[in-house]
């Protein structure tokens, strides 16, 4: 049978929960560092949660916010400074140890290690974030378990855009149908699925009632059977959290009754990257 050649991961929301007590926290600590009384409460970062990018984030917000400066240099200054500082605060947030691995995490990683299942990590954070949260959980040499690591600084277009995942399949080397995206949040799985990449979807809590049209399955996190559509097959309901079993369950099972997109083909040159 066809085995899944690789698994891609998504990281905020999927890797953990990192967006309620991570980088809301860490946003709303860098507007007191600046002496500003801003700060977004948990409703608030949530809907500012559409807007993929940090950076991006901050730009829309202070587009509508009063005493804000308006738009051009001041503006894009102000959220390039307050957004360092983020990144800076919600490191130390980290290295904490306030910000664990979702239930799950930990046993699919070492079974697609064990079981010779390349992994890759495709999201559009800040690579400083990434680092931050991996080597407080897996280690210094955390890298060493993917075979391409995508980060934010590596696109020009932030997901719902594929840009990330064609880099991704492009570094592997691999065909959109030879890999599977585990995803979190409509524009997640809007980015894998514009690359031909099929997702899993495992809810957050940002993200925990919204549509996932497309998926391959939705349920509500690797650290149980129940709760999963589709249902998983029965010789993994014996095992307490998903595995790379069910994973290609449904991998297989996406293949066969998800209309495919038009695909970019095995080779086709990856997008430039930014200067
Ligand atoms: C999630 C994001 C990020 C984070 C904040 O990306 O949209 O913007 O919220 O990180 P993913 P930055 O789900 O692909 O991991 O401030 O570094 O952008
Ligand atoms: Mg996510």
């Amino acid at each position: 049978m066809k085995r899944l050649a690789a698994l891609l991961w998504d990281v905020d929301g999927t890797l953990a929960e990192t967006e309620r007590d991570g980088h809301r926290v860490a946003f709303n600590r860098a507007f007191e560092a600046a002496g500003l009384p801003w700060r977004w409460d948990v409703l608030r970062y949530g809907q500012l949660l559409r807007v993929t990018g940090g950076r991006e984030r901050l730009l829309a917000d202070l587009a509508t916010r009063p005493g804000a400066p308006g738009p051009g240099k001041e503006r894009d200054a102000l959220a390039a400074r307050l957004h360092e500082t983020k990144n800076a605060l919600y490191e130390e947030l980290v290295r904490s140890g306030r910000i664990r691995l979702r239930p799950g995490v930990e046993s699919l990683l070492d079974e697609c290690r064990a079981r010779g299942c390349a992994m890759a990590i495709a999201t559009t954070t800040s690579r400083s974030n990434v680092d931050a949260l991996l080597a407080r959980h897996l280690g210094a040499s955390w890298a060493a378990r993917f075979a391409s690591v995508i980060c934010g600084e590596d696109v020009r277009n932030k997901k719902p855009h594929p840009e990330v995942y064609l880099r991704v399949l492009a570094e592997l080397s691999l065909a959109p149908n030879e890999v599977l995206a585990i995803e979190d949040s409509p524009p997640g799985l809007a980015a894998a699925r514009g690359a031909g990449v099929h997702a899993v979807i495992t809810r957050s809590a940002y993200f925990a009632q919204d549509r996932m049209d497309g998926a391959a399955a939705i349920g509500p996190g690797l650290h149980t059977h129940a709760g999963w559509w589709p249902q998983t097959q029965a010789a993994s309901e014996y095992t307490a959290t998903i595995t790379l079993d069910d994973l290609e369950g449904w991998w297989r099972g996406a293949a066969s009754t998800i209309p495919s997109l038009h695909l970019p083909a095995r080779g086709d040159p990856a997008p430039a990257r930014p200067a």
